[in-house]
């Protein structure tokens, strides 16, 4: 089990944990651009496309299921400025996708896309080394469908409109383009930590 971002409210104070300009909430808000898709289980899959847009990879909801697992306690960052601390998380990391995929990454970003329409670009190296996931189940439930369900990507040291609703694939990308909210105002990144809130940030 990897275990990130998180640490012992016994040993240090939340403002530790909380970026410039967040705010500590209980809640866990829904943020949506439209309708919460509900794609059947038995018609969904995922995929990893190169850039070309060929497939790499791709898996049905019942092989999702049967990859590793990993679980991860994190800290969710909104740049509308809520931050909710320690959520747990299982899913797919996109390491164990590239691995089941049996391929390394052919190109540094990826765009990620959604039922629904969404899509947010993220490098890979934000990727790598277990810190991403397709997640599935949050708090020891399956995802709920507000939330992302059945799966969505969760990004977590990035801000949470990173974290793909409903995802469905990440295609490949040999330059960086901008995906939904990045194409209106905001950063390419979005590091929390630096505040990368809008382009120029
Ligand atoms: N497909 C999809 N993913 C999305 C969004 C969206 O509108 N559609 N909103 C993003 C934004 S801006 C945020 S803050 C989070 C909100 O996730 P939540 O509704 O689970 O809190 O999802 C992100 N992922
Ligand atoms: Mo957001």
């Amino acid at each position: 089990m990897v275990t990130r971002g998180f640490r012992s409210k016994h040993a240090t104070g939340a403002s530790d944990r909380t970026p410039p300009g967040q705010y500590v909430t209980a809640e866990f808000p829904v943020l949506s651009a439209g309708p919460t898709p509900r794609t059947p289980l038995a018609t969904w899959w995922f995929t990893l496309e190169d850039a070309q847009g060929n497939e790499l990879y791709r898996c049905t909801w019942d092989e999702l299921l049967a990859l590793p697992a990993s679980e991860l306690t994190v800290d969710l960052h909104c740049v509308t400025k809520w931050s909710k601390l320690g959520t747990r998380w299982k899913g797919v990391s996109f390491e164990a996708l590239l691995q089941a995929a049996g391929h390394e990454p052919p190109a540094p970003y990826v765009m990620a896309f959604c039922d629904g329409g969404y899509t947010t670009n993220v490098s890979v190296a934000d990727l790598r080394g277990d810190q991403a996931l397709v997640a599935y189940e949050y708090e020891g439930a399956p995802l709920a469908a507000e939330h992302g369900g059945p799966a969505r990507l969760l990004v977590p040291h990035l801000y949470f409109w990173k974290s793909a609703k409903w995802v469905r694939g990440l295609r490949f990308m040999h330059t960086e383009r901008a995906g939904f909210w990045e194409s209106h105002g905001y950063h390419l990144r979005g590091d929390p930590w630096k505040e990368q809130r809008y382009a120029g940030d």
